[in-house]
Protein backbone atom coordinates (compact mmCIF):
# COMPACT_ATOMS: atom_id res chain seq x y z
CA UNK A 1 0.00 0.00 0.00
CA UNK A 2 1.32 3.50 -0.70
CA UNK A 3 1.52 5.79 1.37
CA UNK A 4 1.43 10.04 1.36
CA UNK A 5 2.30 12.08 3.70
CA UNK A 6 0.47 15.96 2.24
CA UNK A 7 1.43 18.78 3.91
CA UNK A 8 -1.20 20.96 5.43
CA UNK A 9 -1.52 24.11 7.29
CA UNK A 10 -3.98 24.12 10.61
CA UNK A 11 -6.89 25.43 10.93
CA UNK A 12 -7.66 27.13 14.73
CA UNK A 13 -11.21 26.47 15.51
CA UNK A 14 -10.98 22.50 15.79
CA UNK A 15 -11.91 22.46 19.64
CA UNK A 16 -14.08 20.06 20.01
CA UNK A 17 -17.08 20.65 22.18
CA UNK A 18 -19.66 18.58 24.45
CA UNK A 19 -19.68 16.18 22.08
CA UNK A 20 -17.10 16.18 19.40
CA UNK A 21 -16.46 19.19 17.13
CA UNK A 22 -19.51 19.99 15.15
CA UNK A 23 -19.22 22.51 12.25
CA UNK A 24 -21.09 23.42 9.19
CA UNK A 25 -20.12 20.51 6.16
CA UNK A 26 -19.14 23.84 4.65
CA UNK A 27 -16.23 24.31 7.04
CA UNK A 28 -15.27 20.22 6.99
CA UNK A 29 -15.43 20.49 3.20
CA UNK A 30 -12.12 22.88 3.22
CA UNK A 31 -9.42 21.63 2.52
CA UNK A 32 -7.40 19.49 4.67
CA UNK A 33 -10.02 20.63 7.53
CA UNK A 34 -11.22 16.82 8.37
CA UNK A 35 -7.54 15.09 7.56
CA UNK A 36 -6.12 17.66 9.69
CA UNK A 37 -8.97 16.99 12.68
CA UNK A 38 -8.48 12.43 12.21
CA UNK A 39 -4.13 13.35 12.19
CA UNK A 40 -4.73 15.26 15.54
CA UNK A 41 -6.48 12.21 17.04
CA UNK A 42 -4.19 9.33 15.44
CA UNK A 43 -1.24 11.20 16.75
CA UNK A 44 -2.94 12.15 20.25
CA UNK A 45 -2.86 8.14 20.88
CA UNK A 46 -0.98 5.75 22.20
CA UNK A 47 0.77 3.13 19.79
CA UNK A 48 -2.00 2.25 17.23
CA UNK A 49 -0.60 0.37 15.00
CA UNK A 50 -1.58 -3.09 14.70
CA UNK A 51 -5.37 -2.15 16.38
CA UNK A 52 -8.72 -2.14 15.80
CA UNK A 53 -10.64 0.78 15.00
CA UNK A 54 -14.63 1.27 14.45
CA UNK A 55 -16.17 3.72 11.96
CA UNK A 56 -19.55 4.59 11.50
CA UNK A 57 -21.93 7.37 11.17
CA UNK A 58 -25.69 8.59 11.42
CA UNK A 59 -26.01 8.78 7.84
CA UNK A 60 -26.18 12.77 7.13
CA UNK A 61 -24.66 13.99 4.28
CA UNK A 62 -20.75 14.10 3.42
CA UNK A 63 -21.15 11.23 5.92
CA UNK A 64 -19.71 8.49 3.21
CA UNK A 65 -17.09 10.83 1.53
CA UNK A 66 -15.80 11.13 5.08
CA UNK A 67 -16.15 7.76 6.21
CA UNK A 68 -13.85 7.04 2.51
CA UNK A 69 -11.25 9.40 3.72
CA UNK A 70 -11.13 8.46 7.45
CA UNK A 71 -10.47 4.22 5.81
CA UNK A 72 -7.79 5.76 4.09
CA UNK A 73 -5.99 7.60 6.67
CA UNK A 74 -6.64 5.13 8.87
CA UNK A 75 -5.16 2.47 6.75
CA UNK A 76 -2.03 4.85 6.35
CA UNK A 77 -1.45 5.23 10.16
CA UNK A 78 -1.07 1.87 10.90
CA UNK A 79 -4.43 0.51 11.90
CA UNK A 80 -4.46 -3.59 11.80
CA UNK A 81 -8.29 -3.94 11.28
CA UNK A 82 -11.67 -1.78 10.15
CA UNK A 83 -14.95 -2.39 11.47
CA UNK A 84 -17.80 -0.15 9.77
CA UNK A 85 -21.36 -0.20 9.87
CA UNK A 86 -22.57 -1.23 6.18
CA UNK A 87 -23.85 2.01 4.56
CA UNK A 88 -21.31 4.13 6.67
CA UNK A 89 -23.72 3.82 8.95
CA UNK A 90 -23.58 2.66 13.30
CA UNK A 91 -26.02 4.66 15.92
CA UNK A 92 -23.61 6.06 18.90
CA UNK A 93 -25.34 3.64 21.28
CA UNK A 94 -24.25 0.76 18.86
CA UNK A 95 -20.90 2.01 17.80
CA UNK A 96 -19.67 2.09 21.60
CA UNK A 97 -21.35 -1.74 22.24
CA UNK A 98 -18.95 -2.38 19.11
CA UNK A 99 -15.94 -1.14 20.35
CA UNK A 100 -16.51 -3.09 23.67
CA UNK A 101 -17.21 -6.64 22.16
CA UNK A 102 -14.80 -6.27 19.47
CA UNK A 103 -12.40 -4.89 21.68
CA UNK A 104 -11.63 -2.15 19.44
CA UNK A 105 -8.71 0.39 20.85
CA UNK A 106 -11.10 3.41 19.58
CA UNK A 107 -13.86 4.18 17.48
CA UNK A 108 -14.77 7.42 15.13
CA UNK A 109 -18.62 8.28 15.11
CA UNK A 110 -19.51 11.00 12.81
CA UNK A 111 -22.64 12.88 13.69
CA UNK A 112 -23.78 16.25 14.45
CA UNK A 113 -26.21 14.62 16.78
CA UNK A 114 -29.97 16.55 16.60
CA UNK A 115 -28.48 19.25 14.26
CA UNK A 116 -29.86 19.15 10.99
CA UNK A 117 -27.95 17.38 8.28
CA UNK A 118 -27.56 18.74 4.49
CA UNK A 119 -25.29 20.43 2.36
CA UNK A 120 -25.35 23.48 4.13
CA UNK A 121 -26.13 22.28 7.27
CA UNK A 122 -23.89 20.66 10.08
CA UNK A 123 -21.66 17.59 10.43
CA UNK A 124 -19.05 16.34 13.57
CA UNK A 125 -17.19 13.47 14.49
CA UNK A 126 -15.83 12.66 17.76
CA UNK A 127 -13.56 9.92 18.87
CA UNK A 128 -14.46 7.24 21.49
CA UNK A 129 -11.66 5.34 23.33
CA UNK A 130 -11.51 1.84 24.08
CA UNK A 131 -14.03 1.52 26.98
CA UNK A 132 -16.85 2.73 24.01
CA UNK A 133 -17.61 5.74 25.70
CA UNK A 134 -16.79 9.33 24.39
CA UNK A 135 -13.00 10.81 24.80
CA UNK A 136 -12.55 12.39 27.90
CA UNK A 137 -11.38 15.58 28.95
CA UNK A 138 -7.97 15.53 28.62
CA UNK A 139 -7.52 13.73 25.20
CA UNK A 140 -9.94 16.22 23.22
CA UNK A 141 -8.35 18.94 25.20
CA UNK A 142 -5.04 16.62 23.47
CA UNK A 143 -6.73 16.83 19.53
CA UNK A 144 -7.19 20.50 19.64
CA UNK A 145 -3.60 21.03 20.94
CA UNK A 146 -2.17 18.84 18.37
CA UNK A 147 -4.40 20.62 15.52
CA UNK A 148 -3.25 23.95 16.06
CA UNK A 149 0.63 22.84 15.19
CA UNK A 150 -0.07 20.18 12.50
CA UNK A 151 1.66 20.42 9.28
CA UNK A 152 1.08 16.94 7.77
CA UNK A 153 -1.38 14.37 7.25
CA UNK A 154 -1.09 10.37 6.13
CA UNK A 155 -3.20 9.09 3.54
CA UNK A 156 -3.08 5.69 2.09
CA UNK A 157 -3.56 5.53 -2.03
CA UNK A 158 -5.92 2.74 -2.26
CA UNK A 159 -9.46 2.96 -4.27
CA UNK A 160 -12.44 3.35 -2.40
CA UNK A 161 -14.25 0.40 -0.19
CA UNK A 162 -18.02 -0.59 -1.21
CA UNK A 163 -19.65 0.55 2.42
CA UNK A 164 -23.06 -1.83 1.15
CA UNK A 165 -21.92 -4.77 1.34
CA UNK A 166 -21.00 -7.49 4.51
CA UNK A 167 -17.56 -8.77 4.16
CA UNK A 168 -14.04 -8.63 4.50
CA UNK A 169 -11.65 -6.59 2.28
CA UNK A 170 -7.49 -7.31 3.32
CA UNK A 171 -5.22 -4.95 1.97
CA UNK A 172 -1.49 -6.00 3.23
CA UNK A 173 -1.56 -6.08 6.83
CA UNK A 174 -4.80 -4.12 7.21
CA UNK A 175 -8.84 -5.98 6.87
CA UNK A 176 -11.50 -3.88 7.00
CA UNK A 177 -14.68 -5.50 7.41
CA UNK A 178 -18.07 -4.10 6.71
CA UNK A 179 -20.63 -5.59 9.36
CA UNK A 180 -24.28 -5.34 9.72
CA UNK A 181 -24.25 -2.22 12.29
CA UNK A 182 -28.01 -3.86 13.74
CA UNK A 183 -27.09 -7.06 14.74
CA UNK A 184 -25.11 -6.90 17.74
CA UNK A 185 -27.26 -4.12 18.92
CA UNK A 186 -30.59 -6.14 18.91
CA UNK A 187 -28.57 -8.96 20.45
CA UNK A 188 -27.54 -6.79 23.23
CA UNK A 189 -30.91 -5.66 23.99
CA UNK A 190 -32.35 -8.99 23.86
CA UNK A 191 -29.93 -9.97 26.82
CA UNK A 192 -31.20 -7.06 28.68
CA UNK A 193 -34.73 -7.04 28.36
CA UNK A 194 -37.92 -9.43 28.84
CA UNK A 195 -38.25 -10.11 24.94
CA UNK A 196 -41.00 -12.75 25.63
CA UNK A 197 -42.66 -10.46 27.66
CA UNK A 198 -42.73 -7.48 24.83
CA UNK A 199 -43.50 -10.13 22.58
CA UNK A 200 -46.87 -11.37 24.24
CA UNK A 201 -47.89 -7.54 25.14
CA UNK A 202 -47.45 -6.35 21.63
CA UNK A 203 -48.98 -9.21 19.84
CA UNK A 204 -52.12 -9.59 22.05
CA UNK A 205 -52.61 -5.48 21.57
CA UNK A 206 -51.90 -4.40 24.94
CA UNK A 207 -49.30 -2.02 24.13
CA UNK A 208 -49.67 -0.38 20.93
CA UNK A 209 -47.06 2.02 20.00
CA UNK A 210 -45.51 4.40 18.12
CA UNK A 211 -42.10 5.06 16.83
CA UNK A 212 -40.40 8.57 14.97
CA UNK A 213 -36.98 7.32 13.53
CA UNK A 214 -37.19 11.22 11.97
CA UNK A 215 -35.27 9.65 9.33
CA UNK A 216 -32.05 9.75 11.13
CA UNK A 217 -30.25 6.41 12.41
CA UNK A 218 -32.31 4.34 14.72
CA UNK A 219 -34.89 3.89 11.32
CA UNK A 220 -32.87 0.49 10.85
CA UNK A 221 -32.91 -0.65 14.30
CA UNK A 222 -35.86 0.08 14.94
CA UNK A 223 -37.68 -1.73 12.31
CA UNK A 224 -35.36 -4.94 13.14
CA UNK A 225 -36.45 -4.43 16.72
CA UNK A 226 -39.79 -3.88 16.95
CA UNK A 227 -41.14 -4.91 13.42
CA UNK A 228 -39.12 -8.07 12.94
CA UNK A 229 -38.25 -9.09 16.56
CA UNK A 230 -40.79 -8.19 18.85
CA UNK A 231 -43.83 -8.30 15.91
CA UNK A 232 -45.37 -4.48 15.90
CA UNK A 233 -47.59 -3.58 13.29
CA UNK A 234 -44.97 -1.78 10.20
CA UNK A 235 -46.84 1.59 11.26
CA UNK A 236 -45.27 1.66 14.59
CA UNK A 237 -42.06 2.69 12.67
CA UNK A 238 -42.02 5.89 11.19
CA UNK A 239 -39.51 8.15 8.93
CA UNK A 240 -37.51 5.16 9.53
CA UNK A 241 -35.92 5.60 6.20
CA UNK A 242 -32.18 7.35 6.76
CA UNK A 243 -31.47 10.33 4.39
CA UNK A 244 -28.99 12.52 4.55
CA UNK A 245 -30.96 15.83 5.41
CA UNK A 246 -33.70 13.93 7.86
CA UNK A 247 -36.16 15.13 5.62
CA UNK A 248 -35.31 18.62 6.08
CA UNK A 249 -35.94 18.54 9.35
CA UNK A 250 -34.11 18.88 12.98
CA UNK A 251 -33.59 15.21 14.41
CA UNK A 252 -33.95 16.26 17.88
CA UNK A 253 -36.95 14.36 19.68
CA UNK A 254 -38.77 16.92 21.41
CA UNK A 255 -42.29 17.68 20.89
CA UNK A 256 -41.75 20.83 18.58
CA UNK A 257 -39.63 18.84 16.07
CA UNK A 258 -40.81 15.19 16.84
CA UNK A 259 -44.38 17.18 15.26
CA UNK A 260 -45.88 13.71 13.80
CA UNK A 261 -45.54 11.89 16.67
CA UNK A 262 -46.84 15.24 19.15
CA UNK A 263 -49.88 15.15 16.82
CA UNK A 264 -50.81 11.07 17.52
CA UNK A 265 -49.66 11.02 21.07
CA UNK A 266 -52.23 14.11 21.71
CA UNK A 267 -55.05 13.26 18.78
CA UNK A 268 -57.65 10.99 18.26
CA UNK A 269 -57.00 7.58 19.90
CA UNK A 270 -53.66 7.74 20.43
CA UNK A 271 -51.51 4.49 20.86
CA UNK A 272 -50.14 3.62 24.45
CA UNK A 273 -46.88 4.61 23.61
CA UNK A 274 -44.60 6.79 21.87
CA UNK A 275 -41.26 7.35 21.34
CA UNK A 276 -38.83 9.16 19.35
CA UNK A 277 -34.77 9.08 19.16
CA UNK A 278 -32.35 11.94 17.74
CA UNK A 279 -29.97 11.58 14.95
CA UNK A 280 -27.60 9.24 15.85
CA UNK A 281 -29.98 7.69 18.16
CA UNK A 282 -28.71 8.27 21.72
CA UNK A 283 -31.53 10.34 22.71
CA UNK A 284 -34.96 9.28 23.44
CA UNK A 285 -38.28 11.29 24.21
CA UNK A 286 -41.53 9.20 26.23
CA UNK A 287 -44.26 9.71 25.81
CA UNK A 288 -47.75 7.89 26.20
CA UNK A 289 -51.66 8.49 25.52
CA UNK A 290 -51.93 12.31 26.03
CA UNK A 291 -48.65 12.74 27.90
CA UNK A 292 -44.94 13.95 27.53
CA UNK A 293 -42.36 12.52 30.46
CA UNK A 294 -40.49 15.21 31.01
CA UNK A 295 -36.63 13.66 30.97
CA UNK A 296 -35.41 14.37 33.80
CA UNK A 297 -38.31 12.39 35.37
CA UNK A 298 -38.13 9.21 32.83
CA UNK A 299 -34.57 9.03 34.84
CA UNK A 300 -36.10 9.23 38.56
CA UNK A 301 -38.75 6.60 37.11
CA UNK A 302 -36.36 4.32 35.21
CA UNK A 303 -33.86 4.37 38.13
CA UNK A 304 -37.00 3.78 40.89
CA UNK A 305 -38.47 0.68 38.66
CA UNK A 306 -34.96 -0.77 37.43
CA UNK A 307 -35.42 -3.95 39.28
CA UNK A 308 -37.93 -5.03 37.79
CA UNK A 309 -36.02 -5.25 34.20
CA UNK A 310 -34.48 -8.28 33.94
CA UNK A 311 -30.92 -7.35 33.35
CA UNK A 312 -30.70 -4.77 36.75
CA UNK A 313 -32.67 -7.13 38.86
CA UNK A 314 -30.66 -6.96 41.84
CA UNK A 315 -31.11 -3.10 41.69
CA UNK A 316 -28.49 -0.08 41.26
CA UNK A 317 -25.17 0.44 42.11
CA UNK A 318 -25.72 3.94 41.82
CA UNK A 319 -27.00 6.63 39.74
CA UNK A 320 -25.65 10.23 38.38
CA UNK A 321 -27.20 13.09 36.52
CA UNK A 322 -25.33 15.88 34.79
CA UNK A 323 -25.57 19.19 37.05
CA UNK A 324 -28.48 20.81 34.96
CA UNK A 325 -30.68 17.65 35.49
CA UNK A 326 -33.63 17.67 37.99
CA UNK A 327 -32.98 16.50 41.38
CA UNK A 328 -35.82 14.07 40.55
CA UNK A 329 -33.53 10.93 40.09
CA UNK A 330 -31.79 12.12 43.97
CA UNK A 331 -34.88 11.38 45.63
CA UNK A 332 -35.01 7.86 44.64
CA UNK A 333 -31.12 7.39 45.08
CA UNK A 334 -31.98 8.58 48.41
CA UNK A 335 -34.85 6.17 49.15
CA UNK A 336 -32.87 3.44 47.97
CA UNK A 337 -29.77 4.63 49.70
CA UNK A 338 -27.64 4.02 46.63
CA UNK A 339 -24.97 6.88 46.02
CA UNK A 340 -26.32 9.87 43.39
CA UNK A 341 -23.60 12.10 41.27
CA UNK A 342 -23.98 15.04 39.91
CA UNK A 343 -21.28 15.65 36.38
CA UNK A 344 -21.08 18.41 34.63
CA UNK A 345 -22.91 18.36 31.03
CA UNK A 346 -21.65 15.60 28.23
CA UNK A 347 -21.59 11.85 28.33
CA UNK A 348 -17.98 11.62 28.63
CA UNK A 349 -18.18 12.83 32.64
CA UNK A 350 -19.82 9.45 33.24
CA UNK A 351 -17.64 7.13 31.36
CA UNK A 352 -15.14 6.67 34.88
CA UNK A 353 -17.54 6.06 37.14
CA UNK A 354 -19.32 3.40 35.21
CA UNK A 355 -15.88 2.05 34.53
CA UNK A 356 -15.17 2.24 38.51
CA UNK A 357 -18.93 0.31 38.58
CA UNK A 358 -19.90 3.04 41.14
CA UNK A 359 -23.51 3.76 39.10
CA UNK A 360 -25.52 1.59 36.97
CA UNK A 361 -28.02 4.29 35.71
CA UNK A 362 -27.09 7.73 34.65
CA UNK A 363 -29.25 10.41 32.15
CA UNK A 364 -29.49 14.13 31.42
CA UNK A 365 -32.18 16.28 30.66
CA UNK A 366 -31.40 16.54 27.36
CA UNK A 367 -33.56 13.32 26.75
CA UNK A 368 -30.48 11.32 27.41
CA UNK A 369 -30.78 8.28 29.64
CA UNK A 370 -28.36 5.23 29.57
CA UNK A 371 -26.69 2.35 31.55
CA UNK A 372 -23.82 0.39 32.16
CA UNK A 373 -24.42 -1.87 28.64
CA UNK A 374 -22.69 0.90 26.60
CA UNK A 375 -20.73 4.13 27.70
CA UNK A 376 -23.16 6.18 25.41
CA UNK A 377 -26.38 7.47 26.36
CA UNK A 378 -29.26 4.80 24.46
CA UNK A 379 -32.38 6.14 22.93
CA UNK A 380 -33.91 2.54 21.72
CA UNK A 381 -32.62 0.82 24.88
CA UNK A 382 -34.41 3.68 26.95
CA UNK A 383 -37.72 3.37 24.76
CA UNK A 384 -37.38 -0.88 25.79
CA UNK A 385 -36.96 -0.13 28.91
CA UNK A 386 -40.20 1.70 29.32
CA UNK A 387 -42.07 -0.63 26.88
CA UNK A 388 -40.76 -3.37 29.61
CA UNK A 389 -41.82 -1.27 32.62
CA UNK A 390 -45.65 -1.26 30.99
CA UNK A 391 -45.63 -4.85 30.13
CA UNK A 392 -44.45 -5.88 33.56
CA UNK A 393 -46.46 -2.89 35.41
CA UNK A 394 -49.59 -3.16 33.45
CA UNK A 395 -50.07 0.66 34.25
CA UNK A 396 -49.89 3.24 31.25
CA UNK A 397 -47.41 5.96 31.02
CA UNK A 398 -49.93 8.44 33.00
CA UNK A 399 -50.66 6.02 35.84
CA UNK A 400 -46.84 5.41 35.89
CA UNK A 401 -45.53 8.98 36.49
CA UNK A 402 -48.82 10.13 38.53
CA UNK A 403 -47.75 6.85 41.03
CA UNK A 404 -44.22 8.18 41.01
CA UNK A 405 -45.16 11.79 41.72
CA UNK A 406 -47.34 10.45 44.63
CA UNK A 407 -44.76 8.81 45.90
CA UNK A 408 -41.28 11.13 45.74
CA UNK A 409 -43.06 14.62 44.69
CA UNK A 410 -42.56 16.23 41.67
CA UNK A 411 -39.72 18.30 40.60
CA UNK A 412 -41.39 20.55 38.03
CA UNK A 413 -38.83 21.25 35.31
CA UNK A 414 -38.34 23.25 32.04
CA UNK A 415 -35.53 24.27 29.77
CA UNK A 416 -35.56 27.38 27.39
CA UNK A 417 -32.87 27.83 24.78
CA UNK A 418 -32.38 30.97 23.75
CA UNK A 419 -30.37 30.04 19.56
CA UNK A 420 -28.12 31.08 17.17
CA UNK A 421 -27.31 34.50 20.19
CA UNK A 422 -24.44 36.97 19.08
CA UNK A 423 -21.43 36.01 20.54
CA UNK A 424 -20.72 38.96 22.25
CA UNK A 425 -23.87 39.31 23.78
CA UNK A 426 -24.06 36.16 25.04
CA UNK A 427 -20.43 36.48 26.81
CA UNK A 428 -21.72 39.72 28.34
CA UNK A 429 -24.66 37.78 29.34
CA UNK A 430 -22.75 35.45 31.80
CA UNK A 431 -19.91 37.83 32.69
CA UNK A 432 -23.02 39.70 34.06
CA UNK A 433 -24.26 36.70 35.82
CA UNK A 434 -21.10 35.71 36.88
CA UNK A 435 -20.63 39.61 38.70
CA UNK A 436 -23.86 39.11 40.30
CA UNK A 437 -22.86 35.68 42.18
CA UNK A 438 -21.12 37.04 45.08
CA UNK A 439 -24.12 39.21 46.23
CA UNK A 440 -26.69 37.21 45.56
CA UNK A 441 -26.36 34.62 48.66
CA UNK A 442 -28.65 35.37 51.32
CA UNK A 443 -31.10 38.08 48.70
CA UNK A 444 -34.79 36.82 48.59
CA UNK A 445 -37.18 37.18 45.46
CA UNK A 446 -40.76 36.39 45.87
CA UNK A 447 -40.49 33.81 48.09
CA UNK A 448 -37.72 32.46 46.59
CA UNK A 449 -34.44 33.07 48.99
CA UNK A 450 -30.95 32.42 47.50
CA UNK A 451 -28.77 30.28 49.11
CA UNK A 452 -25.77 30.09 46.89
CA UNK A 453 -24.68 31.11 43.40
CA UNK A 454 -21.39 29.76 41.85
CA UNK A 455 -19.96 28.32 39.04
CA UNK A 456 -20.04 24.81 38.85
CA UNK A 457 -16.45 22.79 38.99
CA UNK A 458 -16.37 19.28 39.22
CA UNK A 459 -13.72 16.39 40.74
CA UNK A 460 -13.45 13.34 39.19
CA UNK A 461 -13.48 10.50 41.53
CA UNK A 462 -11.83 8.26 40.10
CA UNK A 463 -9.21 10.36 38.31
CA UNK A 464 -9.03 13.60 40.37
CA UNK A 465 -9.30 15.76 37.04
CA UNK A 466 -11.01 19.19 37.17
CA UNK A 467 -13.73 21.19 35.39
CA UNK A 468 -14.29 24.14 35.89
CA UNK A 469 -16.87 26.88 34.88
CA UNK A 470 -19.37 24.26 33.98
CA UNK A 471 -22.66 26.39 34.23
CA UNK A 472 -23.75 28.75 36.45
CA UNK A 473 -25.74 27.69 39.36
CA UNK A 474 -28.28 29.69 41.48
CA UNK A 475 -30.31 27.59 44.23
CA UNK A 476 -32.65 28.57 46.98
CA UNK A 477 -33.19 27.51 50.34
CA UNK A 478 -36.50 25.66 48.79
CA UNK A 479 -34.30 23.21 47.04
CA UNK A 480 -35.18 25.35 43.75
CA UNK A 481 -32.81 26.13 41.02
CA UNK A 482 -32.33 28.51 38.11
CA UNK A 483 -29.05 27.04 35.88
CA UNK A 484 -27.53 28.76 32.93
CA UNK A 485 -25.25 27.73 30.78
CA UNK A 486 -24.10 28.08 26.78
CA UNK A 487 -23.88 25.42 24.52
CA UNK A 488 -21.09 23.40 23.25
CA UNK A 489 -23.04 21.77 20.39
CA UNK A 490 -24.18 24.52 18.39
CA UNK A 491 -22.45 25.76 15.05
CA UNK A 492 -24.23 29.12 15.13
CA UNK A 493 -23.42 32.22 17.31
CA UNK A 494 -24.12 30.86 21.14
CA UNK A 495 -27.21 28.87 22.38
CA UNK A 496 -27.98 30.05 25.82
CA UNK A 497 -29.56 27.88 28.17
CA UNK A 498 -31.87 28.32 31.01
CA UNK A 499 -32.68 25.59 33.56
CA UNK A 500 -35.50 26.00 36.20
CA UNK A 501 -36.70 24.00 38.33
CA UNK A 502 -39.09 23.80 41.75
CA UNK A 503 -40.06 20.83 43.92
CA UNK A 504 -43.93 20.38 44.85
CA UNK A 505 -44.87 17.66 47.65
CA UNK A 506 -48.53 18.43 47.23
CA UNK A 507 -50.01 15.57 44.83
CA UNK A 508 -53.31 18.21 44.48
CA UNK A 509 -50.49 20.64 42.70
CA UNK A 510 -48.69 17.55 40.30
CA UNK A 511 -50.86 18.37 37.21
CA UNK A 512 -49.53 21.82 36.78
CA UNK A 513 -48.22 23.16 33.35
CA UNK A 514 -44.71 23.75 34.38
CA UNK A 515 -44.42 26.96 32.57
CA UNK A 516 -47.20 27.79 35.04
CA UNK A 517 -45.53 26.65 37.98
CA UNK A 518 -42.31 28.07 37.04
CA UNK A 519 -43.92 31.13 36.61
CA UNK A 520 -42.19 33.08 39.33
CA UNK A 521 -38.61 31.71 38.91
CA UNK A 522 -38.74 32.07 34.88
CA UNK A 523 -39.13 35.85 35.32
CA UNK A 524 -36.05 35.66 38.04
CA UNK A 525 -34.03 33.90 35.59
CA UNK A 526 -34.53 37.13 33.12
CA UNK A 527 -33.79 39.88 36.07
CA UNK A 528 -30.47 38.05 36.52
CA UNK A 529 -30.05 37.07 32.52
CA UNK A 530 -31.89 40.02 31.05
CA UNK A 531 -31.34 38.19 28.12
CA UNK A 532 -34.61 39.39 26.57
CA UNK A 533 -33.81 42.79 27.48
CA UNK A 534 -30.21 42.22 25.49
CA UNK A 535 -31.14 40.78 22.53
CA UNK A 536 -34.81 42.34 21.78
CA UNK A 537 -36.27 38.80 22.09
CA UNK A 538 -39.68 38.05 23.76
CA UNK A 539 -39.15 34.35 23.60
CA UNK A 540 -37.07 31.34 23.79
CA UNK A 541 -36.86 29.54 20.28
CA UNK A 542 -37.20 26.39 22.18
CA UNK A 543 -38.69 25.33 25.28
CA UNK A 544 -38.32 21.38 26.63
C1 LIG B 1 -26.25 19.06 24.54
C2 LIG B 1 -26.97 18.60 25.79
C3 LIG B 1 -26.11 17.63 26.56
C4 LIG B 1 -25.71 16.46 25.66
C5 LIG B 1 -25.05 16.99 24.41
C6 LIG B 1 -24.72 15.90 23.43
O1 LIG B 1 -25.06 19.74 24.90
O2 LIG B 1 -27.32 19.70 26.59
O3 LIG B 1 -26.80 17.20 27.70
O4 LIG B 1 -24.84 15.59 26.32
O5 LIG B 1 -25.91 17.93 23.76
O6 LIG B 1 -25.85 15.19 23.07
P1 LIG B 1 -24.96 21.35 24.94
O7 LIG B 1 -23.54 21.65 25.26
O8 LIG B 1 -25.41 21.85 23.62
O9 LIG B 1 -25.91 21.78 26.02
V1 LIG B 1 -26.02 14.71 21.46
O10 LIG B 1 -27.33 13.66 21.40
O11 LIG B 1 -26.16 16.16 20.71
O12 LIG B 1 -24.57 13.98 21.08
CO1 LIG C 1 -27.34 12.47 19.86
Amino acid sequence: MQIKTITTHPYNDQNPGTSGLRKKVKVFQQPGYLENFVQAIFDSLDDLTGKILVLGGDGRYFNRPAIQVIIKMAAANGFGELIIGQGGLLSTPAASHIIRKYNAFGGLILSASHNPGGPDEDFGIKYNVSNGGPAPEKDTNAFYQRSLVIDSYKIASIEDIDLDHIGTHKIDNLSITIIDPVADYAELMQSIFDFNLLKQSISSGYITLLFDAMHAITGPYAKKIFIDILGATPDSVINAEPLEDFGGHHPDPNLAHAQELAERMFGLAPPVFGAASDGDGDRNMITGSNIFVTPSDSLAIMAANAHLIPAYAKGLRGVARSMPTSQAVDRVAAHYNIPCYETPTGWKFFGNLLDAGKITLCGEESFGTGSDHVREKDGLWAVLFWLNLIAIKRQSVTDIVNEHWQKFGRDIYCRHDYEAVEINIANSIVDHLRNQLPTLPRQTFAEYTVKYADEFSYEDSIDGSISSNQGIRIGFENGSRIIFRLSGTGTVGATLRIYLERFEADASKHNQNAQVALATLINLAEQFCEIKKRTGRTEPNVVT
